[in-house]
């Protein structure tokens, strides 16, 4: 894939407790790699992993991985409002971890209102099934309460990863396609890098167009 081009860049955040694995799925779904000892994320890293999201149409995938700790709050709230996705992690293993996951959605979506953040909720660490705290039910019934996805991953093993984070992002594209996201001026959680005309075409041939208008170097005003 041609990483210069990219239709569309979604800006996602990571949330959860400290230590439930955020930097870890990253790190397994953008390097495809896992670490027992990973280093404890200070305030805020950067990722990003490019995606087709269907043939022609290629998503660039910007990850902001915030701190857990409450000390870096007040680093992280800044990024609320310029994103478009979240991923909301827990640890299977740390029932704390669950019980604290309305609270990171309440956080965010107190900061981003009137619009709306998509999410996915990630039941991490799915390996260690013997030390599971939370069951399958309770955590979809939370999800179905948070109008969000559910979706049981380990970054230890690689299991599911790729289908959380692509859940997300095909969420996004589906919203942005029925009107559910909306490009807005001065909000960086979408970008686009084509006119922004090409966004009410068909898809095939919007992708067609914006492969062209990519070559061009045209800029984007959305
Ligand atoms: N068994 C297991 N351990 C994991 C998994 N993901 C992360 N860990 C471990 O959990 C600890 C915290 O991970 P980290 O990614 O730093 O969590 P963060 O604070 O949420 O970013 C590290 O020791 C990781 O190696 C997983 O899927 N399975
Ligand atoms: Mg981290």
């Amino acid at each position: 894939m041609d990483l210069s081009l990219w239709q569309y860049q979604f800006r996602v955040i990571m949330l959860g407790d400290s230590t439930v694995g955020k930097s870890s799925l990253l790190k397994r779904y953008t390097e495809d790699l896992f670490l027992d000892c990973i280093n404890q994320t200070v305030g805020v890293d950067f990722y990003v992993h490019f995606l087709e999201v269907e043939p022609g149409v290629r998503i660039k995938l910007q990850f902001w991985d915030t701190a857990g700790q409450e000390r870096f709050r007040s680093v992280t709230r800044s990024y609320y409002r310029n994103s478009v996705g979240g991923l909301l992690v827990f640890d299977l293993t740390n029932r704390a971890s669950f019980e604290h996951v309305r609270d990171w959605h309440e956080e965010v979506q107190e900061r981003v209102r009137p619009h709306a953040v998509l999410f996915v909720l990630v039941g991490h660490k799915s390996d260690l099934a013997s030390g599971r705290a939370v069951t399958r039910e309770e955590a979809e019934r939370l999800a179905g309460q948070l109008g969000a996805p559910y979706v049981e991953a380990s970054s230890k093993t690689g299991w599911n990863v790729a289908d959380a984070v692509e859940l997300l992002a095909r969420r996004v594209y589906q919203g942005l396609r029925s009107g559910e996201v909306q490009l807005r001026g001065g909000w960086d959680g979408v970008k686009c890098s084509v006119p922004r005309a090409l966004e009410l075409r068909p898809p095939e041939e919007a992708a067609a167009a914006a492969a062209a208008a990519a070559n061009g170097k045209k800029s984007c005003d959305c």
